[in-house]
């Protein structure tokens, strides 16, 4: 029988992607505005009191394009916590002139394909906990898609035995690599919690090279063969002291 991988996973996470609503945004007063930029400064000042004290972390970025404006990713130790900010956001002052677009939930994963070293569980690491608990980049650039393995005829992922999956995957970290540097990956697992399995989560100093990597990915055999991908997502930093500028009509 196949034997499924063990993954490590961490914290959970919110993908969500809002489209501000600029009609009603000029047709509000001078003072609501005002009132919505000053709320919301607050909320990010909450969320960055939360990274600081390790108990999770937030990405905020503009989009480009029309498929939304803004994306955050939230990470938090629960599934509660994360209902909780969402809700908390929802009730801003802010929210009444955003329309959602789209989310995503999952969970910072990690796989245990490689074998233990000295018979180590790498789960008790302190770098794979760090990696498990992430303080997300404020690089300038963000990419998200999310990605299936594919299950067709020959080319089906969950009949691929562990040992040839791993050294695939192996195979593809190798390409990876090559990016150390330019292109920071987050991988969280979707598998029942969301409609694909993975969703991926880039970060770059340049946006050419999430072109780059995606394109050279193709060529890897996990991702020719088994990779099934969806709706992509990039945007543009924005950092705590833009919103007042971003959000200026
Ligand atoms: O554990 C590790 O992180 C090191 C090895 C590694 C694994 C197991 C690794 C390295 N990845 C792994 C698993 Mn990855 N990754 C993607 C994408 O667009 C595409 O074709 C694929 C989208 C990118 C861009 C990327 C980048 N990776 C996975 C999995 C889980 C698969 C499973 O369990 O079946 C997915 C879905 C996935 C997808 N990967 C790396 C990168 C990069 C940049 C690295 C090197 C990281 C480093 O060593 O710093």
């Amino acid at each position: 029988m196949v034997e499924a991988v063990e993954t490590m996973d961490g914290w959970y996470s919110l993908h969500d992607f809002r489209t501000v609503d600029w009609n009603s945004w000029k047709l509000a007063s001078e003072a609501e505005r005002e009132e919505a930029i000053k709320g919301f400064e607050k909320l990010v000042t909450k969320w960055q009191n939360v990274e600081e004290s390790k108990n999770g972390s937030h990405a905020m970025y503009k989009v480009v394009g029309q498929k939304a404006d803004l994306i955050f990713m939230f990470l938090r130790p629960t599934m509660e916590e994360l209902n909780e900010l969402e809700t908390e956001f929802n009730k801003s002052k802010f929210a009444e002139f955003l329309v959602p677009a789209h989310s995503y939930v999952s969970i910072i994963e990690l796989s245990k394909y490689r074998p233990a070293k000295d018979g180590i569980d790498p789960e008790t690491l302190p770098e794979t906990q760090a990696r498990l608990k992430p303080i997300l980049p404020k690089w300038e650039h963000i990419c998200f898609y999310p990605m299936d393995r594919r299950r067709q005829g020959d080319e089906n992922w969950y009949t691929l035995e562990k040992d040839v999956r791993g050294k695939l995957l192996y195979e593809h970290s190798k390409t990876g690599r090559k990016y150390a540097g330019k292109v920071k990956q987050f991988i969280t697992g979707s598998i029942g919690l969301d409609d694909w399995e993975w969703g991926v989560t880039l970060f770059a100093h340049d946006p050419l090279q999430f072109k780059k990597i995606v394109y050279e990915m193709r060529f890897d055999e996990v991702s020719s063969r088994y990779g099934e991908f969806g709706e992509f997502f990039v945007g543009n930093i924005l950092h705590k002291e833009d919103i007042a500028a971003f959000l200026h009509v």
